[in-house]
């Protein structure tokens, strides 16, 4: 498999995932944004792109994660389909992707990402604002808790490379059980060696 990766985006968890599986991939640099090439990948030029063992192009990180861990059950990464435990699994993967990471986008983009030109300042205190609720659901939820459920699966490596993303951004100062989760699965020694030096998103 090859992966096709910039540094820190969204392509760190899935680099993760695919360590943590000890499955053997390659990794690409992605060409740069915006190009042709960027274009012939994905259909959005973004990145990340997994090349499947029989040269499929998918594309979605989550997607991508988590039928990674789906085709290596006896892993534990992620539990089986249809389970109640898997249903637990998914809220909770997509409560982080939908109400999570399109405000951490938003504020990424209005604050440095867009051309001065095209940033809306007053996206950034009111992203950051109703960032809040889930934030605090969430340190509800996982205070002192090393993972969501008995171990560690593709929802903890995925919300805890997104929030080193919130906390590099400083919406982690009022969330410390956050924080400590976070810090907790990033000293995986799989997390240690990917992200040595740039840190993941
Ligand atoms: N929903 C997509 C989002 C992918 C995405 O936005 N990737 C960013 C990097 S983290 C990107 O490629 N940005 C470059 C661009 O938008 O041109 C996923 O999770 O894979």
């Amino acid at each position: 498999m090859k992966l096709f990766w910039r540094p820190q985006t969204r392509a760190s968890r899935v680099e993760w995932v695919l360590a943590e599986l000890g499955e053997h991939y390659e990794r690409v640099l992605a060409p740069e944004g915006g190009t042709p090439a960027r274009l012939r990948l994905h259909p959005l030029g973004r990145v990340p792109v997994l090349e499947d063992d029989a040269g499929v192009l998918r594309f979605e990180s989550v997607a991508l994660c988590t039928w990674l861990a789906d085709r290596r059950p006896e892993r534990g990464l992620i539990p089986r389909a249809g389970t109640p435990e898997r249903a637990t699994h998914d809220q909770w993967l997509m409560l982080v992707v939908t109400e999570v990471e399109p405000l951490l986008d938003l504020i990424c983009l209005h604050s440095e990402d867009l051309p001065p030109a095209e940033r809306l300042p007053a996206v950034v205190p009111w992203a950051s604002e109703r960032l809040r609720a889930p934030l605090a659901l969430l340190e509800r939820t996982l205070a002192g808790r090393g993972t969501l459920l008995a171990d560690a699966t593709v929802f903890d490596l995925v919300l805890a490379a997104m929030l080193a993303w919130a906390g590099r951004q400083g919406h982690l100062e009022r969330f410390p059980e956050l924080a400590a989760y976070r810090d907790r699965l990033l000293q995986r020694p799989v997390a240690r060696r990917l992200f040595a030096e740039a840190p993941p998103c």
